[in-house]
């Protein structure tokens, strides 16, 4: 990280590093590039920066010549979360998109079969997780756009078929090419609660961290598929959190949805107009730590500058109290708030 970066580019760096937009994504890329300091040390992330504007704004596309727009391969994010299907060949990543979210994901018994980013809602209790179906990343087949498509994605399920003898080659060669492009699979889903401006300064401003739940599919073919999961994290020499299931007799599928749950730590917020009973078809998501003010901007982009409190219901603590903006909420709370 080059030295003398001024706080204002630091800030657009951390606003760039938030944002999941991909039109906001481009608009803090260009103002990066509008505040960082031109000197020698910088060049080279100027022209990281220049390049990085120059591929999103390709990928989302101004019609191209004849009017007509390429494939977009950025997914626009919807729900609680995203998460993205990563894998092998023929792993069975379609399969088990088709099978959790209703898709129809077109799954082959022939590699390379998805060609596009496909996405598609999981439900879970009265939320919604999105998935990303993917092609298979391999050396062999870098996907050039995978950086675009995996900026916005909030953690990975790693999709393996022990009953491929390839399987830990593959999955090597899978870990190897996306960190070619600083995009580390993690097996830690617990997000660190340090501020950002700490951590700032050690971040690669392009690196993507994903954390990782492996999945083990094929649970209907393979016995002892625990045993097996461990002998290939051996043979990985790296270990990850793992579910096995089948997507063809459903076994498993079900505890996926309350895993990724609990582990991305989302939280419900059902908000209320006063006099009114509280929304509780549709909640407002959080992660772990978010405030009233966060969810005030989920449910308006201005209410989350005019808010001046809030009324909180939730819990054994809270029946009606007054709350400032923020004030971290918690699972199953009701917010009404006020300007
Ligand atoms: N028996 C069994 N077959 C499965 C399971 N999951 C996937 N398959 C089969 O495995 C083959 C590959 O599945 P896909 O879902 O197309 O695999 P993919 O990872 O999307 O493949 P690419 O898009 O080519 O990377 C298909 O023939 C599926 O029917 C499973 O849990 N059990
Ligand atoms: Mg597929």
């Amino acid at each position: 990280m080059p030295a003398n970066l001024t706080p204002e580019y630091r800030t657009a760096e951390a606003n760039y590093r938030k944002a999941r937009d991909p039109q906001e994504r481009l608009d803090c890329l260009k103002e990066m590039l509008r505040t960082i300091p031109k000197h020698k040390g910088t060049d080279h992330l100027q022209a990281e920066i220049k390049t990085r504007i120059k591929n999103l704004t390709e990928e989302l596309g101004a019609p191209k010549k004849g009017g007509r727009r390429g494939p977009t391969h950025v997914v626009r994010p919807e729900g609680a979360a995203q998460i993205a299907l990563l894998g092998p060949p023929n792993s069975g990543k379609s399969a088990l998109h088709a099978v959790l979210t209703g898709s129809h994901a077109e799954a082959g018994p022939y590699p390379f079969t998805t060609k596009l980013p496909l996405p598609g809602m999981l439900p879970f209790e009265d939320i919604h997780l999105q998935l990303v179906d993917l092609p298979p990343v391999s050396k062999q087949n870098p996907l050039p756009w995978i950086v675009n498509a995996l900026q916005p994605t909030d953690a990975c399920l790693l999709v393996v078929d022990l009953t491929n003898p390839d399987c830990v080659e593959l999955v090597q060669d899978l870990i190897e090419s996306l960190s070619e492009r600083r995009i580390t699979l993690s097996p830690d889903w617990t997000r660190t609660s340090a501020p950002d401006e700490e951590r700032d300064e050690e971040l690669d401003p392009f690196g993507i961290v994903l954390p990782t739940l492996v999945i083990a599919t094929r649970a209907d073919e393979i016995e002892n598929i625990e045993q097996e999961l461990e002998a290939f994290f051996d043979l990985l020499e790296q270990r990850f959190p793992s579910l096995a299931l089948s997507s063809t007799t459903g076994e498993g599928i079900d505890g996926l949805g309350r895993w990724l749950f609990e582990a991305l730590e989302i939280v419900r917020v059902y908000t209320k107009t006063p006099g009114k009973p509280p929304k509780h078809d549709r909640p407002f998501t959080v992660r772990r730590g978010g405030t009233v003010r966060e969810v005030a901007r989920l449910v308006h982009k201005d209410l989350s500058r005019d808010i001046r409190y809030a009324r909180i219901w939730g819990g054994e603590t809270f029946s009606g109290q007054q709350v400032g903006p923020d004030h971290i909420v918690a699972d199953g709370d009701v917010v009404e708030i006020h300007t």
